[in-house]
């Protein structure tokens, strides 16, 4: 299996990039993003739940996320790999992939940080928020919100997957298709 982890500050273009990595390598999308926004779609207990977190710019709590997201993969157990994208975004959830990973004897091979620089970030989501109607795109406050989550919380679990030597920086700034080029380009070195 080929598991791959697509990290990087809200607005990195995971979810974009995630596109091409699972068209090239064949691979399952698991964004746990769109995950809970469908749980708040269907109006569930989780949904409910993590609503009142995201719609003010703050990460779901873990237990809620891990559950959520091992339910998921027992439902797709017939994969080559999984593009995991937005998650994990603490070290425990991380650390919660390498077990379920490892039960099942596959493990992450790569973690890829798309890196971007904020004005850039708050710029492409101010644009989303015409079109989206995510509530979370609403408003600089709310993406501040996202972002200092994401430095305070996200950004130490880049230490985790190093010390694993799986830690790799790709430049996000310059064209969607740009992009995609390091990326296949450093999945395929893998
Ligand atoms: P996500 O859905 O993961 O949202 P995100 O971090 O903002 O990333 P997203 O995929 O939307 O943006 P992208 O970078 O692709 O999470 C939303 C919320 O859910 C979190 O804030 C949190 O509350 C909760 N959550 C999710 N997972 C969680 C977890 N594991 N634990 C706890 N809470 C969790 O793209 C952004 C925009 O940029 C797009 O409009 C795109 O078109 C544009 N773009 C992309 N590449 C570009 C480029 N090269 N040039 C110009 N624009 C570009």
């Amino acid at each position: 299996m080929l598991n791959l982890v697509l990290f990087g500050p809200p607005g990195a273009g995971k979810g974009t990039q995630a596109d091409f990595l699972i068209k090239k390598f064949h691979l399952t999308h698991l964004s746990t993003g769109e995950l809970l926004r469908n749980q708040i779609a269907e109006r569930t207990e989780l949904g409910k739940k993590a609503e009142l977190y995201m719609d003010k710019g703050f990460l779901v709590p873990d237990s809620l996320v891990i559950e959520m997201l091992k339910n998921e993969l027992l439902e797709h157990k017939e994969v080559t790999g999984y593009v995991f994208d937005g998650f994990p975004r603490t070290v425990e959830q991380a650390k919660a992939l390498d077990e379920v990973l490892s039960k099942n004897g596959t493990e992450i091979a790569g973690m890829l940080l798309l890196s971007v620089e904020k004005d850039e970030l708050i710029k492409r989501l101010l644009a989303r928020a015409k079109t989206s109607g995510r509530p979370d795109d609403q408003g600089t406050e709310i993406i501040e919100n996202r972002i200092h989550e994401y430095d305070e919380k996200t950004r130490p679990i880049k230490d985790y997957y190093a010390a694993q030597n799986k830690f790799h920086r790709i430049r996000g700034m310059g064209s969607v298709e740009e992009i995609a080029e390091r990326l296949i380009e450093t999945v395929s070195a893998l």
